[in-house]
This record gives structure tokens, C-alpha cells and sequence, in this order.
């Protein structure tokens, strides 16, 4: 069994043969040197039953590098695949809390620490009913792979609560968050794993748990990203993952010589994400038609402009009111219960939530001669509507290629936090615009196929996994 021939491989191929006969792999099933996505896929299923969102992250991974990952045998022999997709570790704790009314509360907070072969732990946290340890083990592998293409030193995490702040008051987030990092803060640290936002987690809940983070661990180093400016964050941080999707895009769109300006784009959610990348879109002469939270979306055929963006922030940011309020003040359509992928469109970008377009959905947009596709969200399509759109030939981008802009702002924010430095908004946003291209170029080089069509699925994720595999196997079984 011989590694490829580079320095790397040399060096990898010479401690192998000396640990050979220590080696021993877990699962009885991947006993070839090849790997059988199906076979891992099973032996995964038995030992985390009732783990589906976890696995159809898993599954995508492996069917786009099995090719890749068969022609590196020395990953076998170190049963690479199954140290890769289980989380190092996860902490799990009970957060207590009291509420206005003085009743005492209790949640459950997680963190899945998932990789960190190139770099510290690094990815955000979720406030949201539904979260629960297998929901963050997806978010956390799909990190990893992402702050891999970012082209920064960052690890792979999630973590978050079963905690959900709507309806909460400013005084009752802030104890909870606070009551959150007097477990969290043990585990956290500017070099071993930096925590942001994500769902039901924004500036607000950052500087919360930031300031507590900081009475309790006594240093200022910057633990967190999405800081406020004032409290060390960085410029652009806000706006990053959507102006990131929105240059993601750019790039997809000029691979076929299509112009931006006048097409109509439809976005889900309104929260972070949705509300920058429609910012931008706004800036470049895109048309917006609708925007959705989890009761429904509204229809404005004659397009969002910045006034009517201006009342979503407030609404949503300042007043955490619902979106049906915008066709009431504006008087167009609101559907309630129903996700907005039967309009007709150019181009949808989900930035709501994970599977949000099923099947049905991407059968109705290819039909409606929706030619590109950009995930803001994680892992928004389910694994039938992605077959749809690559058997369709449409310009489709997984995200954590499209949306991996927030972390790589991050990234950056978290540079600024160590040279006590910081840049410029358009140093971040020149900053941004590059890594966007960089991750892009990856794609195009992993991604492209025999007849040109360039399938971003297997790009970013041969490109994410070879990154992380390389850095595992120079550091050893561990
Ligand atoms: P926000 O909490 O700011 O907004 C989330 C939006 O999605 C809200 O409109 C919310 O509606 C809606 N939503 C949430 N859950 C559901 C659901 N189950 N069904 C329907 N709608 C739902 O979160 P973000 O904008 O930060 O995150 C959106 C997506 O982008 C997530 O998938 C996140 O993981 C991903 N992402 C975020 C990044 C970031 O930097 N923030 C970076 C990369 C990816 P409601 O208010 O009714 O809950
Ligand atoms: O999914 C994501 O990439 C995020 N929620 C942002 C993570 C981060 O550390 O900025």
C-alpha cells in the first residue's frame, strides 16, 4: 500500500508502515481498503440511530469523494473516513434561568466540537426549539468542511440550546445567554474554539454571552465573532453571508456570461442572511420578491427597494415582529404556512433553514425556468431536490461554498482580535470578495466535469475534504 509520491505522502508512508500492525479499525464493516459510502453509511446508521439530518449531511460528503478518496489508500489504513465524520467530542449541559415573572426555567446547551485539524474549533451557535445534539453534529461536519475552503485556519464546530429567545425580553435573553456560558466558557478560548452566531443568535446574544465570557475567563482575546464594532468586532461581519452568497453568485453567473441586474430572485427567511443578501442584490439592480419567516412568506412582485428592506431590519432586528406585517404595511401577498418556490423566478437563494426545498419544490423552480440556485442556509435542499437541480444542468451552489462568507469574516475578525488591529470596511469587504472568488476557483477545479458543466457539489466537497485529510494524516492517529 503505497501513498503518492509527494513529500507529504513520502514521510505518511514511512510512519504507516512503522504503526502498521498497531493499527485496528472500529468498524467491522469497512474492511477493505477501499471505501463503500453504503457500507460506512450502515455502520454509522447502527451505532447513531435516529441521527437522519446527521447522516444525509454524511451521505453527501462521502458519495462526492469516494472517487478522490479511493485513490489515496493510506487514508484507509488509518480509517481516515470514520475519525472524520464522528465529532471529537460533544458537551452537553442543563442551563438554568429565571424569566421576568421570576419562574425558573430550564434548557438544554450543547457543543459539538467536530474537527480541528486546521485550526481552532470555529462556527456558531443556534437558539431554536428543534436543536438537539444530532441537528448540531450536522451543522458542525458541514463547518468543517466549509472553514476549510474559507482558505483560513479554522477548525470545524456548532453548538447551541433548545432555548428559543421569540417572544423573550431583552432582560430574559441576557440571563439566559449568561446562564449558557457559565457552562460554555470552560470549553471555549481564542485557540481552541471561537463561537458565533447562527438561528435565534445575533449581535445581541453575542455581546451577551461575550461580556459574561469575559468576567468569567479574565482575558479580552476576542473568544467570539459577530462582536458589536465597539466590543471588537469586525466591519462587514453583519452582512457577510449574505454579501458573500451574493458574490458566490456572481461568480456562478459569469461562468455562463449572465448579468445580475434585472433578474428576479427569490430569498427565504428574514433574518441575518436574508436581509444583507438582499441588500446587495438591491445594490447590483436585482429584483427581490420574496422573503419568509416560519409562518409564511410575502410576494411583492414590484420588488423589496431599500425603504422597504429598511422596515424588514427594523421589524425584524428591533421590533422581532412577524413578516406578515410587511404585506399588511405594503399591501401585497402573504401566504402563510407555504414556502415561496412556487414563484416564479431567475435565480432562489434559501436562507432560512435546512431542507427547506424538498423534491416538489426544485421540480416546480426548474419548471419556472429558474437557472441558479445559492444555499445561504445549511444544507437547505434536501439530497432529492439537489439531484433535480444538477440532472437539470442549473448553476447550483451547496452551501457551505455559497454562505461560507460569514465565517470567513470571522476568520477575519478573529485576525483583527490578535493583531489588536482593526481594518477598513472596504479591507473586509476586498477581503471578502477574494476568498468568495478563492472558494469559488475550487469548485471550478474539483467540480468541473467531462462536458463542461461544473458541479459545485463534488468541487466544494473534494476540495473541503482534502484539505481537513491532509492535515489528519501529517498529524498522526489521534
Ligand atoms: P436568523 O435567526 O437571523 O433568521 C432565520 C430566518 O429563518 C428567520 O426568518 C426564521 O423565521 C427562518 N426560519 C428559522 N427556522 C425556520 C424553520 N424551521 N422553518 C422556516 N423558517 C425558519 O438566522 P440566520 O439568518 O443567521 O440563518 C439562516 C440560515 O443561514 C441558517 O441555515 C444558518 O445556519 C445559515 N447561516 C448563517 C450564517 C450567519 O452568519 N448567520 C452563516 C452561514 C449560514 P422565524 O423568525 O419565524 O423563526
Ligand atoms: O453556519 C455558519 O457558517 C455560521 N453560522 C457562522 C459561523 C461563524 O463562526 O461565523
Amino acid at each position: 500500500m503505497h501513498a503518492k509520491s509527494s513529500h507529504t505522502g513520502a514521510y505518511l508512508n514511512l510512519k504507516l508502515y512503522d504503526l502498521d500492525s498497531k493499527i485496528s479499525f472500529n468498524s467491522k464493516n469497512i474492511n477493505s481498503l477501499t471505501m463503500k459510502v453504503q457500507q460506512v453509511l450502515d455502520n454509522l446508521s447502527q451505532r447513531f440511530p435516529n441521527e437522519p439530518v446527521y447522516l444525509q449531511a454524511v451521505e453527501e460528503l462521502l458519495t462526492s469523494i469516494e472517487d478522490v478518496y479511493n485513490q489515496h489508500p493510506e487514508f484507509a489504513k488509518v480509517n481516515l473516513i470514520e475519525r472524520l465524520c464522528i465529532p471529537d467530542r460533544i458537551f452537553s449541559f442543563r442551563v438554568t434561568w429565571v424569566d421576568d415573572a421570576g419562574s425558573v426555567h430550564t434548557n438544554m446547551g450543547y457543543r459539538v466540537q467536530h474537527n480541528n485539524a486546521i485550526g481552532p474549533y470555529k462556527g456558531g451557535l443556534r437558539f431554536h426549539p428543534s436543536v438537539a445534539p444530532q441537528l448540531l453534529k450536522f451543522l458542525a461536519f458541514e463547518q468543517t468542511f466549509k472553514n476549510a475552503l474559507t482558505t483560513l485556519p479554522m477548525g470545524g464546530g456548532k453548538g447551541g440550546s433548545d432555548f428559543s429567545p421569540k417572544g423573550k425580553s431583552d432582560a430574559e435573553v441576557m440571563r439566559f445567554c449568561q446562564a449558557f456560558i457559565l457552562e460554555l466558557w470552560r470549553h471555549i478560548g481564542p485557540d481552541t474554539d471561537v463561537p458565533a452566531g447562527d438561528i435565534g443568535v445575533g449581535g445581541r446574544e453575542v455581546n451577551y454571552m461575550y461580556g459574561m465570557y469575559k468576567k468569567l475567563a479574565r482575558e479580552n482575546t476576542g473568544t467570539f465573532t459577530g462582536k458589536s464594532l465597539e466590543g471588537g468586532g469586525s466591519l462587514i461581519r453583519p452582512e457577510a453571508t449574505g454579501f458573500g452568497n451574493v458574490y458566490f453568485l456572481l461568480e456562478m453567473l459569469k461562468t455562463r456570461n449572465i448579468d445580475i441586474k434585472d433578474k428576479i430572485v427569490t430569498v427565504s427567511g428574514s433574518g441575518n442572511v436574508a436581509q444583507y443578501t438582499t441588500e446587495k442584490l438591491i445594490e447590483l439592480g436585482a429584483k427581490v420578491v420574496t422573503l419568509s419567516d416560519s409562518d409564511g412568506y410575502i410576494y411583492d412582485p414590484a420588488g423589496i427597494d431599500s425603504e422597504k428592506l429598511s422596515f424588514i431590519m427594523e421589524l425584524k432586528n428591533e421590533k422581532r415582529g412577524r413578516i406578515k406585517e410587511y404585506a399588511e404595511k405594503f399591501g401585497c401577498t402573504y401566504v402563510e404556512g407555504e414556502r415561496p418556490w412556487n414563484i416564479v423566478c431567475d435565480i432562489a437563494l434559501p436562507s432560512a433553514t435546512q431542507n427547506e426545498i424538498n423534491a416538489e419544490d426544485a421540480q416546480k423552480l426548474v419548471d419556472n425556468g429558474c437557472f441558479a440556485v445559492s444555499e445561504g442556509a445549511n444544507m437547505p435542499s434536501t439530497p432529492e431536490a439537489i439531484a433535480i437541480f444538477l440532472n437539470h444542468n442549473i448553476l447550483y451552489a451547496p452551501g457551505k461554498a455559497a454562505n461560507a462568507g460569514g465565517v470567513a469574516v470571522s476568520g477575519l475578525e478573529m485576525t483583527q482580535n490578535s493583531i489588536k488591529l482593526s481594518w477598513t470596511r472596504d479591507e473586509v469587504d476586498h477581503k471578502l470578495k477574494h476568498i468568495m472568488k478563492e472558494i469559488h476557483n475550487q469548485c471550478v477545479k474539483y467540480g468541473k466535469t467531462s462536458n463542461g458543466y461544473i458541479n459545485y457539489v463534488k468541487g466544494a466537497n473534494v476540495a473541503g475534504f482534502m484539505k481537513v485529510a491532509k492535515a489528519m494524516m501529517d498529524q498522526g492517529i489521534i
